[in-house]
């Protein structure tokens, strides 16, 4: 491998820091911010439509933005034991995957199904309904030609894939490709930070960071958790990860992009 031609990671910024914010307000800091990748979340007052797309579009040409799409996650388990539930969730994901085809984003990120308050007597069957969802998913992003990837939830949260192990199961039994984004902040909250880059690295398309204490999912500022950075920059780099790295930290926001830049320089 020679470093030199090779590319380092690209820094992105999520605007879910800006999300008790109303929509007018994530416009103007659209036009404020200084990174080239914008990762942003249709969820609460964020939620997109045909108009919202419009001014999204204005903004990411004028500023010449990459963006990217995080799907609703709120009350949405594609993996849920009630099929009227389940189909309803899988509309809402498909419209927010086909805003992500509007927009032109690079990459489309969706949450895992959950386990229920019937997973214990039925364990296999939401792992099943998790495996459908996401072929469907996979059916309409290669429809519209969007790229999507998956993302290891958080303990204690009960999603269905927080581990490498869970991970393996799912790409054995898929029997398609789908992009993983790694999520650096979740992985620690199940001591799965290396284990992750070790086994996975092939299938990660995305990675999202922030801090926490190992214990709740905080969302902290990099460098404000118990999060080692320079070790989880170094095994970052040697498997030559080169694609875009997103700041989903709620705080401290301008401070973690320099820490990021200077950590994958
Ligand atoms: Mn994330």
């Amino acid at each position: 491998m020679n470093g030199s031609i090779m590319s380092k990671p690209k820094i992105g910024l999520s605007t879910l820091f800006c999300l008790g914010e109303p929509f007018n307000a994530l416009v103007k800091r659209l036009y404020e911010v200084d990174v080239s990748y914008v990762e942003l979340v249709d969820e609460g007052l964020h939620r997109l439509d045909k108009k919202r797309i419009k001014v999204l579009k204005v903004i990411a040409q004028s500023k010449d933005l990459d963006l990217m799409l995080h799907s609703p996650f709120a009350d949405i388990n594609i993996a849920s034991s009630n099929s009227i539930l389940r189909k309803t969730v899988l509309k809402i994901q498909k419209e927010s995957l086909i805003h992500a085809y509007h927009l032109d984003c690079q990459v489309w990120v969706f949450h895992p199904g959950l386990r229920t308050g019937v997973s214990y007597f039925y364990p296999e069957r939401d792992w099943q309904h998790n495996l459908e969802s996401v072929r469907t998913l996979l059916k309409v992003a290669g429809e519209y030609g969007v790229n999507i990837a998956i993302e290891n939830g958080p303990s204690p949260l009960p999603f269905l894939m927080r581990n490498v192990e869970d991970f393996s199961r799912f790409y054995n039994e898929l029997g398609e490709d789908i992009g993983l984004t790694f999520d650096v902040a979740h992985a620690n909250l199940d001591n799965q930070i290396p284990d992750f880059v070790m086994h996975l690295s092939d299938r990660i398309i995305h990675v999202h960071v922030s801090d926490n204490d190992g214990i709740s999912d905080a969302h902290l500022g990099i460098g404000y958790g118990k999060i080692d950075w320079k070790t989880v920059a170094e095994t970052i780099k040697e498997v030559s990860y080169n694609n875009i790295i997103v700041l989903e930290s709620m705080d401290h926001v301008e401070e973690s992009l320099q820490k990021l830049r200077k950590l994958f320089a």
